[in-house]
């Protein structure tokens, strides 16, 4: 059926209410003379908020539809509304999430909601299954998701926090709000990351547009690199060397172990590094008013590229880790050593077990700077069979982060 019962009752409500104000305005009105109140009255229901939506688009980079397309990742682009996502046969899953603190910018409470309903990002995106694991930017490393309402409110997320951290598992696309259809009166949708420590950052409202961006290169040139410079949308550009971040009055170091495995490998890593986060800290956006609108793209001496989400490094666990030596969120490494271990979590046994590392792939001598996000271990979909491997993230021969905004 087209119209859910709830939906259609709503529209003939409505239409009631309006054609009694209607008639109400047509033969009162000429006779209106005093404070006007039924003009107000009257323009007051009729015309709807001028946000809201009744639909988002979902767009994706331009891949031709070409489903074994090794670039972009390959999903059903469209348009939907809540009719869409009600429906079984395509989204199975309908997933409720409780208690909800929404606060400003400030941190001041402006919301408080007890549940919202709807369809998880990351089901929506892998609709059919499409989602194709694996294989350097075709799995998304280098992908984020821009989330934007009717007002024009963006918020990112990346495509490696959707899928392969806990912060997936509760990304809505809400269509309810504490047990009620979320907006009666014009069936917008609203996205919410319930993971985020601000859970105001990025809600947005009367969802109209969902952009998946890949901003995967093809790999060539060589690794190395002894610094690294931050450009992009900020004011003033910065260049870091390894002994910058390892000057204990400029930046904190971290000390990490047991992080892996990497690669197939089985590889797991203990060293010092830096919060990505710190760094980022240093440099001054462009609009710093709009932190959830932007993200960031780490680029390494051979081209190789993955993307993190401003968001997810300053508002959720990912950037800043649960604060384990093994959970240390996103870190530029400054020094490392390397273990073997076995299938995820069985890092080496012992601190003595891991070595010192050199040659070509695994310098990590003083001319090497990589990066780590330690929270990249909850797999998703065709991800699992595999086991955990937290290669995706695992930069080595950091040269570039380019700081974009969400256009
Ligand atoms: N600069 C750079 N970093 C990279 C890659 C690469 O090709 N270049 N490969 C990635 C992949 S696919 C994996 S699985 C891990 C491998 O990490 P390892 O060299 O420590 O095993 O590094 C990642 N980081
Ligand atoms: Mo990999």
């Amino acid at each position: 059926m087209f119209y859910s019962p709830r939906r259609f009752s709503a529209f003939v409500h409505k239409s009631i209410i309006f054609l009694i104000f209607g008639i109400q305005f047509t033969f009162c009105s000429p006779k209106v003379t005093g404070d006007g109140s039924d003009l107000v009255a009257f323009a007051l229901l009729s015309s709807e908020n001028t946000f809201y939506s009744h639909s988002f688009s979902l767009k994706g980079p331009e891949n031709n539809g070409n489903t074994n397309q090794t670039i972009a990742p390959y999903f059903e682009s469209g348009l939907y509304t809540i009719t869409s996502l009600q429906n079984e046969s395509k989204f199975p899953q309908r997933v409720t999430l409780y208690n909800f603190s929404i606060k400003d910018k400030n941190g001041n409470l402006i919301e408080v909601v007890s549940s919202f309903t709807g369809v998880l990002l990351r089901d929506l995106i892998n609709i059919g299954g499409k989602f194709k694991p694996f294989d350097k930017g075709k799995d998304g490393r280098a992908t984020v998701v821009i989330l934007e309402g009717k007002d024009g409110f963006k918020a990112v997320v990346s495509y490696t926090e959707l899928m392969r951290t806990t912060l997936g598992a509760e990304m809505l696309i809400a269509f309810e709000k504490n047990g009620a259809l979320l907006d009666a009166n014009s069936g917008s949708m609203a996205f919410v990351s319930k993971g985020d420590k601000n859970q105001g950052s990025r809600y947005v409202k009367y969802l109209s547009k969902i952009t998946v961006t890949n901003e995967w290169l093809n790999q060539s040139g060589t690794g190395t690199t002894s610094s690294f410079s931050i450009t992009g949308d900020i004011v003033t550009p910065l260049n870091y060397s390894l002994s910058d971040l390892q000057n204990v009055s400029s930046f904190q170091s971290i000390d990490f172990t047991g992080i892996g495995p990497i690669s197939n490998s089985k590889h797991y890593i203990s060293g010092k590094g830096v919060s990505l986060l710190e760094i980022l800290s240093k440099v001054t956006l462009r609009n710093p008013n709009d932190l959830q609108s932007y993200y960031v793209i780490l680029e390494a001496t051979d081209k190789y590229r993955f993307t993190h989400s401003y968001s997810e490094l300053s508002n959720t666990i990912v950037g800043s880790g649960s604060g384990t030596s093994a959970t240390p969120g996103v870190i530029v490494i400054t020094e490392f050593k390397k273990g073997l271990g076995g299938d995820y979590p069985n890092p080496p046994a012992s601190p003595s077990n891991y070595t010192s590392c050199s040659g070509t792939n695994n310098t990590c001598d003083t001319e090497y700077i990589a990066t780590i996000s330690s929270e990249d271990t909850a797999p998703y979909g065709g991800d699992v069979s595999s086991g955990i491997n937290l290669g995706p993230r695992k930069m080595s021969w950091l040269n570039t982060i380019i700081v974009k905004k969400a256009e």
